[in-house]
């Protein structure tokens, strides 16, 4: 009686009270940090109570506020790592409750880590979506890609399957450059978990892995993307972005655009790499894509300044990188090249080219290169320079991540177009550090990475669709919105808040301004007008399931150690 009582009275105050603590929203494993964000300023102390149990299991006395530039609150931030007992838990102060209810369970990111998964079979091109496998959300095919015209050519190819690349019905090269890259690198370093994970899609129960099958989709595109002479066409879109139709329904011409430097070398880096990781499942594509692999790079190296330029009569998105010419990409292919094939003459352009410690993101491929050689015995003594400078990056943010109001890994260039992106990338480079050391405080800060995506952020806001208790409803996303479904498919990860405003203006199709001038952490709107917030993208979600997936190996007793 007296806990339906306790129970009656909070559920009373919850409902009451606006301004709830923030904090990840889908919720905690016992054995990670667990960090809280209060925004009451009161110096009362916070009993932390076992909502079944109906009594207190942890109080503290809340830290002085701090202030943080990215959203100018000034906020307390509490740690309640010590509660390890599964089960659900309130945040209560001055006998009223400032939190939601907060989990913490072992198998808190199995739905999570499989919805960010599954949602790359949602992207499929050139395919219907049964309802056995897309529930609601099941759909008719769209776009065959089986007779594409080259631009400017008589010429036609048949590029069939692949992923759409986010809100839009493009494919493009660059882009599926980092996205297979950081899938890939998931399943290197935690194949057994891997293979757990049940994504429910046509390949499933073949006894293949169905995240490898997933991505065979795409890679499947990528090869029929390369020309005759190793050069790897940029991007196979309509001249023009659709309106919000589905699929089936988006008729306009379809065109395959001219080969670039970049996208011959992002092919080239994810072959080889593929080429390792299906070989023991499948060695004659293990094969074909060290031949595709070999040849892009060939061609690359044959042509090292071909950058796509843009045709008039096209207005689709261009993913032309502003890195180093190309020099980043080189790197990329050469170290995977040099992985896969111990050729010296991929390493002698390694160390020719070497890298720094820029990135990683679609449009510079550096670190993916400096990944690879921490985490790679048979580049001997360049390992440890990779690792060194690895660690720089790790250690610097985080410095950031400790000095932060919100104990968060987000340094001032994060905030740009795909920010949530920016931030799970970061949350990888910190595992990275932390298979280097073992430091458990870059474990933290990496788990904290993923806590601003599901909720530790000033918005109080799950940035993953279907994820949290406020998540997007309105993503800029065409099936999502012509599909008439009130959900939008699940599992997607929005670009997220920053100070661009790339789609604000006049147009009709165009937001209404929904900045705060420059406090980036608020710049964000939950509208499917809004593409430079609200859109999705596979580069988004790659990092985030990365992130999820393997911080619940590491929690779960999973060991990745370099070869
Ligand atoms: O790198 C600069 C940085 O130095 C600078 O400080 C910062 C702030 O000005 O800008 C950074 O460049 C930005 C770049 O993204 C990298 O973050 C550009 O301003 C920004 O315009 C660019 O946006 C890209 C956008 O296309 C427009 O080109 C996004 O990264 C990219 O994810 C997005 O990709 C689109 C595809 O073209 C089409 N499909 C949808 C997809 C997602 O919206
Ligand atoms: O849907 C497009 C999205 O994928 C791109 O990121 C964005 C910026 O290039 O453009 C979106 O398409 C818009 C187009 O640029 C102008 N007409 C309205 C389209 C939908 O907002």
């Amino acid at each position: 009686m007296r806990l339906i009582l306790f129970l009656s009275s909070l559920l009373f105050v919850i409902s009451i009270h606006a301004a709830p603590a923030v904090f990840n929203q889908v919720g905690f494993h016992p054995k990670s940090t667990k960090q809280i964000v209060v925004r009451t300023e009161s110096v009362d102390t916070v009993h932390i109570i076992n909502i079944v149990q109906g009594k207190t299991v942890m109080q503290l006395v809340p830290p002085f506020s701090k202030k943080w530039d990215y959203s100018e609150e000034s906020v307390q931030l509490i740690d309640i790592s010590s509660i390890k007992t599964p089960g659900t838990y309130l945040a209560i102060q001055n006998g009223v409750a400032i939190s939601n209810n907060i989990v913490i369970d072992k198998d808190v990111y199995v739905d999570l880590g499989k919805s960010l998964l599954k949602w790359f079979y949602y992207q499929r091109s050139s395919t219907a979506l049964e309802a056995k496998y897309a529930g609601k959300w099941a759909r008719l095919a769209g776009h065959p890609d089986t007779s594409v015209l080259i631009y400017g050519t008589d010429k036609k190819i048949s590029s069939p399957k692949g992923w759409y690349d986010a809100g839009d019905y493009g494919k493009y090269i660059v882009n599926s450059g980092i996205t297979v890259f950081t899938l890939l690198n998931l399943y290197e370093h935690f194949p057994k978990l891997c293979d757990t994970l049940q994504l429910h899609i046509p390949e499933s129960k073949r006894g293949k892995s169905d995240l490898l099958s997933e991505v065979r989709w795409n890679l499947d595109w990528m090869l029929s993307m390369q020309d005759a002479d190793g050069g790897v066409y940029h991007k196979l879109t309509t001249k023009k972005f659709s309106g919000s139709v589905m699929p089936h329904q988006d008729k306009a011409e379809r065109v395959v655009l001219p080969k670039s430097t970049a996208a011959s070398l992002n092919f080239s880096g994810v072959m080889a790499q593929a080429s390792r990781v299906y070989k023991k499942t499948d060695p004659s594509f293990s094969k074909k894509t060290l031949v595709a692999a070999e040849k892009a790079y060939l061609w690359a190296k044959e042509h090292p300044n071909v950058v796509y330029e843009q045709p008039q009569d096209v207005n689709t998105g261009t993913y032309t990188p502003k890195g180093e010419n190309n020099l980043d990409e080189f790197r990329f292919a050469a170290a995977e090249l040099y992985e896969s094939t111990k050729k010296t003459i991929y390493l002698k352009d390694l160390n020719e080219n070497l890298f720094n410690a820029n990135g990683p993101w679609w449009g510079d491929l550096n670190f993916l290169s400096v990944y690879r050689v921490a985490s790679s015995k048979a580049f001997k003594e360049l390992q440890k320079t990779a690792q060194d400078t690895l660690l720089t990056v790790a250690n610097r943010i985080l410095e950031v991540a400790k000095n932060s109001a919100y104990g968060l890994p987000i340094e001032e260039w994060n905030w740009v177009w795909g920010s949530n992106s920016a931030v799970a990338n970061n949350g990888i480079i910190l595992l990275y550090a932390y298979y280097i050391t073992q430091n458990k405080d870059f474990l933290g800060a990496a788990q904290s990475a993923l806590d601003y995506v599901l909720g530790r952020n000033p918005l109080n806001f799950s940035y993953v669709s279907g994820f949290g208790y406020k998540s997007p409803k309105n993503p800029h996303h065409r099936p999502s919105e012509a599909d008439e479904i009130d959900d939008p498919v699940p599992g997607m990860v929005v670009g997220g808040a920053h100070s661009g405003k790339q789609d604000v203006g006049e147009e009709p199709w165009q937001c209404k301004d929904y900045t705060a001038e420059k406090i980036h952490a608020l710049n964000y709107t939950d509208d499917r007008c809004s593409y430079a917030t609200n859109e999705v993208a596979i580069n988004w979600n790659s990092p985030v399931a990365y992130l999820t997936i393997a911080l619940q190996a590491i929690y779960n007793g999973y060991v990745y150690k370099f070869k």
